[in-house]
């Protein structure tokens, strides 16, 4: 059985990669004044946060349409068995709920949608860790229960410059954003059930980073094999200072740099930074 792997553009996986890994993608949208762009297609990582400088209201984001993802898994169809969907949490995007329902439309192709009930690389490392099965012929059901076992140690903590675009966009629960914002508090952000909640409030970015980068070691300390990344909204350098820090510890991990592109900058708001990480 040949098997596809497709995610959306929220893994923000670089090109070379899906490409040799034969990634296949479905983009999401930002729409700035009544305009949509595709991210990673008609708008890229350093347009979107030049443009949102420049404009007076901030960007809304949208899902693929139904139509779109439909075209996809009908080209998929012409040369793959069965395809292995792989997609933002279920709990900040209708992108997974609109997978399953173009998968029921098509046919010749049995489509497995599989919620990584995250984003960004924290969705890429179930994409990568399937393409790569994929390629190795493993079966649908051998590289689902991977995906699964994934879960377990997968972490992804996170947080903003300011709560507000997340408490616009919906995508943080209930009155915390405005008491947040208020007292200018810095909460560690992470993912609950698919959704968005506060994990800590700290009050200075710095101590927030040190939380998280306390958890991470703690984590490393274990002697467990990590793979992690450090992700940045068009704050490269406060990434890197993280990477650097951790690696001089554990020499030997596996680390990347990761961007939030537009659809997820759209929410977290420039600046932000996150590190995400899973047990090899
Ligand atoms: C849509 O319009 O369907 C997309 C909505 C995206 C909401 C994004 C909210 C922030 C996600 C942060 C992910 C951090 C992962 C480490």
């Amino acid at each position: 059985m040949k098997i596809a792997v497709m995610t959306d553009s929220t893994a923000y996986l670089p090109v070379d990669i899906m490409e040799e890994l034969n990634i296949h993608m479905v983009p999401l949208s930002v729409v700035f004044e009544g305009t949509s762009y595709e991210e990673e297609i008609d708008i890229k990582y350093e347009e979107f946060y030049q443009k949102i400088k420049e404009v007076k209201e901030l960007p809304t984001t949208s899902q693929p349409s139904i139509g779109l993802i439909t075209t996809k898994l009908e080209a998929l169809a012409t040369d793959y068995d069965a395809v292995i969907a792989i997609h933002i949490s279920s709990g900040i995007s209708g992108t997974y709920q609109a997978v399953i329902t173009a998968g029921s439309m098509v046919e010749g192709i049995k489509v497995y949608p599989y919620d990584s009930e995250l984003s960004c690389m924290g969705l890429g490392f179930y994409v990568l860790e399937a393409a790569k099965m994929a390629k190795e012929n493993k079966t649908s059901e051998e590289i689902l229960a991977r995906l699964d076992e994934m879960k377990q140690s997968m972490r992804a903590y996170f947080m903003v410059e300011d709560l507000s675009n997340l408490h616009r966009g919906g995508r943080l629960n209930g009155a915390q954003a405005i008491v947040g914002s208020l007292l200018q508090v810095k909460p560690i952000l992470h993912f609950v059930d698919k959704v968005i909640v506060p994990f800590e409030k700290i009050r200075t970015t710095k101590k927030a980073l040190n939380r998280i980068m306390g958890m991470l070691e703690e984590d490393a300390a274990k002697g467990n094999e990590l793979s992690v990344s450090f992700i940045h909204a068009n704050n490269k350098q406060g990434a890197i200072e993280l990477r650097d820090a951790f690696i001089e510890k554990y020499p030997k991990s596996d680390t990347s740099i990761n961007y939030f592109g537009p659809v997820i900058g759209t929410h977290l708001g420039e600046g932000s930074l996150g590190v995400v990480w899973y047990q090899k």
